[in-house]
């Protein structure tokens, strides 16, 4: 049998992120998956508000932690990884697969300094690795589609999915970012859903749709039932016709050009310059998808 942790999700509204603590309640071990480092693009300004919520909440649950962890380079907020490292002296990691990811955006970027060798994290996982919350077994696999380096954390009978599988009710995730594919997704999927039924599915983000409240946990069996890409879309070629149409009308994330300057050095805020203020770089005429062609937008 699985270990069951005690999982606490809390939803940051402005990235609709869902930040996760997955606790062994016997040696009172905890994982932290997919902390927000808060950032306002109006403003410039940055927050540690989200981290410090779940920095209080291990404090007064009387947890030590034991990993930071990425599900993969996030493109629409800024991670946290770093600053709990530096509040919890806890390992960071994240999948492998982040080289080819700092590879591809150290160019875009232009930024030839760049380690692009993911010594920016404790610890790379490669796919099937394992480790252990306490007394849980957690197991890594790759899964790969929304981005290349994507992969899901295993932790007992709850898995972390991230951006693959949203809520029944919302589908899937978009699979046009650079290094991303609808056909590698659909395989992803398929390996997520041939857990066991009773495998709790923790996603990543929850964009209300209808303006519900938000939610964030379900089961392989319910996902199987009701996803309304996967239990709509039986057939690969199907789900990616249909994957990348939806594709073409999504805007960008508002931050991905900001995100992944921080996101690919493992969280950590531009150095500043001589001034001591710290700056982001954003190149121009990048990427497609700008608010004068027909898309979709919040
Ligand atoms: N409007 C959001 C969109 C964020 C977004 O693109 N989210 C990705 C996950 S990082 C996704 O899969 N979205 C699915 C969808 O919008 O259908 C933003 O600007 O941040
Ligand atoms: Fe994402």
């Amino acid at each position: 049998m699985p270990g069951h942790p005690e999982v606490t999700g809390f939803f940051d509204p402005r990235t609709w992120s869902i930040q996760y603590v997955v606790a062994d309640p016997e040696t009172k071990q905890c994982a932290i998956v997919d902390p927000v480092y808060d950032f306002d693009e109006k403003s410039g300004q940055t927050a540690t508000t989200n981290a410090d919520r779940i920095l209080d909440f291990i404090h007064n649950k009387g947890y030590t932690v034991a990993w930071i962890l990425d599900t993969h380079p996030h493109a629409d907020h800024f991670s946290a990884a770093r600053y709990l490292k530096e509040k919890t002296d806890a390992p960071t990691a994240i999948g492998e697969k982040v080289i080819e990811v700092q590879k591809l955006w150290k160019g875009f970027y232009n930024w030839p300094d760049f380690p692009a060798d993911g010594s920016q994290w404790d610890r790379l996982f490669a796919d099937g690795d394992t480790f252990k919350v306490g007394n849980i077994d957690a197991k890594v696999m790759f899964s790969p589609g929304h981005t290349l380096a994507s992969i899901t954390y295993v932790i007992g009978d709850a898995a972390f999915v991230h951006d693959t599988l949203f809520m029944p009710d919302s589908g899937t995730a978009r699979a046009d970012f650079p290094g991303g594919d609808a056909r590698v997704l659909w395989r992803s999927i398929q390996a997520i859903l041939a857990l066991p039924d009773e495998t709790r599915i923790f996603t990543g983000h929850d964009y209300q749709p209808g303006g519900r409240e938000p939610q964030w946990e379900s089961t392989v069996a319910e996902q199987k039932a009701a996803n309304i890409h996967m239990a709509r879309y039986k057939i690969e070629d199907d789900f990616v016709a249909a994957r990348e149409a939806r594709d073409r009308t999504l805007a960008m994330p508002k931050l991905i050009l900001q995100s992944l300057q921080i996101n690919m050095n493992g969280g950590r805020l531009p150095v500043p310059e001589a001034n001591g203020r710290r700056y982001l770089k954003i190149p121009l005429d990048l990427l497609t998808g700008a608010a004068w062609d027909e898309m979709d937008r919040d």
